[in-house]
């Protein structure tokens, strides 16, 4: 059975919610953040030299990256569900959205969150790029999701649940107060009873 090595308030709650999304069989291993860097521990490191969360475990087969993980478990459901048929117009959306969710929007948004974790100087030299960024990048999302339910093909798929978890650290943050249509979809996601039973491994 696939294991999921977990660690709280991070990406892996991706991988539960995608699995409890397909009603997947997976077993889940707990790691606590280190108390004094909030880092991960050294329970991580044990199963893949990286050291971060999520990893995934299949027998032979250990996986870290998190879109990764996802579309090895989506390879692992006969049935496709939660994403687009192949070369189709959603596919690529969906494929746009997944990579653009870590490739992209996690920059901005992760740097945001690790400059407000530290006491440092006002007008620190990178505080003008992540402006520019984030304000690119919320515009553009808040502008597609005026018009689209969903990220691919205005049906739920994998490329919500990537893109979601950037969008609460955006919202946590106090980054898209103004953007109604994030804000509206982030709500309707996190109605799905898969995100709810996700949320309670923290
Ligand atoms: N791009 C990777 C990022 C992995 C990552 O940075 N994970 C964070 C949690 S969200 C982590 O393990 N941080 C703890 C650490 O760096 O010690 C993915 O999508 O899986």
């Amino acid at each position: 059975m696939l294991t999921v090595h977990h660690l709280k308030k991070s990406r892996s709650k991706r991988v539960i919610w995608l699995l409890e999304e397909l009603n997947m069989p997976y077993s889940l291993i707990n790691h606590d953040r280190d108390p004094v860097t909030n880092l991960a521990p050294q329970s991580i490191k044990q199963i893949h030299p990286l050291g971060k969360a999520p990893i995934i475990v299949d027998g032979d087969i250990t996986i870290c990256e998190s879109g990764a993980i996802m579309e090895y478990i989506l390879n692992q459901n006969q049935k496709s569900l939660l994403r687009p048929a192949d070369n189709t117009p959603e596919f690529y959306q969906y494929l746009e959205w997944s990579h653009f969710a870590e490739g992209s929007l996690a920059l901005p948004v992760i740097t945001s969150l690790l400059l407000q974790m530290e006491p440092r100087e006002a007008n620190y030299p990178l505080d003008g790029y992540i402006a520019k960024e984030l304000a690119v990048d919320f515009a553009y999302i808040d502008q597609f999701l005026a018009s689209h339910s969903y990220f691919a093909g205005n049906k739920f798929s994998a490329a919500d649940i990537m893109m979601t978890i950037m969008l609460e650290i955006a919202m946590n943050l106090k980054l898209i107060n103004d953007k109604p249509h994030i804000i509206n979809y982030l709500e309707i996601v996190q109605n799905r009873p898969a995100y709810q039973l996700a949320a309670k491994y923290g």
